[in-house]
């Protein structure tokens, strides 16, 4: 029988058209997170906790929120037990092609090759990478398993060359991580995974404690205790830490015109809403008639009622839109407002308009590019930037397990070309030590000691 239209699962739609600038900015802010203060007060607390009193203090924590209560170690040590990744062959397979896909794709990124100019003749700039040495990846536990995002963090680790990759994800009640984060963090290399979740595991990674290793830098996604966990430790020099991006709610932006399958459509929003209530959904609908725009309403309604997880679409469709344009460039024009972590292109000659893409963590180009290829196993990241904070980061890339070291190196030419410049622009800063290094040198050159 039809369910009642109120209990119906549809978002709310808004004439782009008729509404003003303000109202359009209106209906594009996210969902409000709780005050970053209020979090921080929860997790400063644990952090300065498991910094003073280390694996105890980490332990207590996993009792007490994960149930784990028959844990006595935070941390499982490389090799893993083969009886710890038993798996169906079928899943060994996935994570094998995935595995393989994300290492081509980031392989691909790596610039071993020095850059080298000589910006003037004799004075020769460098720029090479290395590998940031240690990395602490948090992969999430809570509603659902992600070993997906062990893989997205990991293997870039791996490729980048980092020696030590260590994994942190919360366990189970019975102290057990599921077979294939340990599958993963095995394929990867890591040298451990930290059996912990939440701010205790920032901290752990972060300042180190007895059994976990410290590390240099902390990626991954995480609730909002993780979050703040990780923008606490970052901002405390003396951890040594730094972050891969602030982290929000997931969230996709789907552009269709009216070659778009319905069905398709549909089916895009939905595998984002199911991810949590406080995902965010946007369809931006390109010069739909009425029919089409219902079209993929009904059919949002009747896959979404198919789903295991429909209670957690209910909630992230009740404050998810449609935004109905009429051009392409208007579509546009909102999609880089507001900065999607995905973008989905279901339009004509879609890899066309990726030209006008400013904003956006990863883009899905034409009919037969769901998102759910680009979370798993085409070879892209899924780590992306959400929350608007497309506008000035990059997703999880070969990069962020790098750094870029710079190097110059003159001859005695090289510093008499740009020797002049130095000296004169020390005299204007007042650095007398500045503009002597080079007049010492240059007199050197000329025999006058
Ligand atoms: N869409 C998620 C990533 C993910 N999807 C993991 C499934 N598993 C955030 O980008
Ligand atoms: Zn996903």
């Amino acid at each position: 029988a039809e369910k009642p239209k109120s209990d119906r699962i549809a978002m709310r739609r808004i004439d782009a058209v008729s509404a003003t600038e303000a109202e359009l900015l209106e209906i594009l802010k996210r969902p409000s997170q709780k005050s970053p203060d209020a979090i921080l007060k929860i997790v400063t607390p644990i952090i300065e906790d498991v910094r003073k009193n280390g694996d105890k203090a980490v332990l207590s924590y996993t009792h007490k929120f994960e149930k784990a209560t028959s844990l006595t170690s935070p941390v499982l040590k490389a090799p893993f037990p083969k009886e710890l990744m038993q798996l169906p062959e079928e899943t060994i397979k996935a994570i094998d092609t995935s595995f393989e896909n994300i290492r081509k794709f980031h392989a691909a990124q790596k610039d071993d090759k020095t850059l080298q100019v000589e910006t003037m003749p004799g004075v020769v700039c460098s720029r090479f990478s290395r590998p940031i040495e240690r990395v602490g990846l948090y992969v999430p536990g809570g509603t659902a398993v992600l070993p997906s995002t062990a893989l997205m963090l990991g293997v870039p680790a791996m490729v980048a060359g980092c020696k030590k990759i260590v994994l942190a994800s919360p366990p189970r009640a019975d102290g057990s991580v599921t077979p294939e984060i340990v599958y993963a963090a095995h394929k990867v290399g890591a040298e451990s995974i930290v059996l912990a979740g939440g701010a205790q595991a920032v901290a752990a990674m972060a300042y180190g404690t007895e059994s976990v290793s410290k590390v240099d830098k902390i990626l991954g996604p995480g609730n909002q205790f993780v979050t703040a966990a990780k923008m606490h430790v970052s901002n405390d020099t003396n951890a040594g830490v730094s972050i891969d991006m602030p982290a929000g709610p997931s969230e996709v932006l789907v552009i269709a015109d009216k070659d778009a399958n319905p069905a398709f459509v549909a089916s895009d929003l939905l595998s984002q809403a199911e991810h949590g209530v406080d995902s965010q959904v946007i369809l931006i609908a390109v010069d739909l008639t009425e029919e089409q725009l219902q079209a993929i309403e009904d059919e949002v309604h009747n896959q979404a009622l198919a789903l295991p997880r429909v209670d957690i679409v209910r909630g992230s469709i009740a404050h998810s839109v449609s935004v109905l344009v009429k051009t392409i460039d208007e579509a546009m024009r909102i999609s880089n407002e507001y900065a999607p972590e995905h973008l989905i292109l279901q339009i004509k000659d879609a890899a066309k308009v990726v030209d006008l893409v400013m904003n956006a963590g990863s883009v899905f180009i034409g009919e037969w590019t769901p998102e759910s290829v680009g979370d798993y196993s085409a070879g892209v990241n899924h780590s992306l930037p959400t929350y608007g904070f497309a506008k000035q980061y990059s997703g999880v890339n070969l990069g962020s397990f790098q750094k870029h070291i710079t190097s110059s190196n003159l001859t005695a030419e090289g510093l008499r070309n740009v020797g002049g410049a130095v000296m004169q622009l020390a005299k204007v800063e007042e650095l007398e030590a500045h503009r002597r290094a080079v007049e010492i040198r240059i007199k050197h050159m000329d025999g006058q000691k």
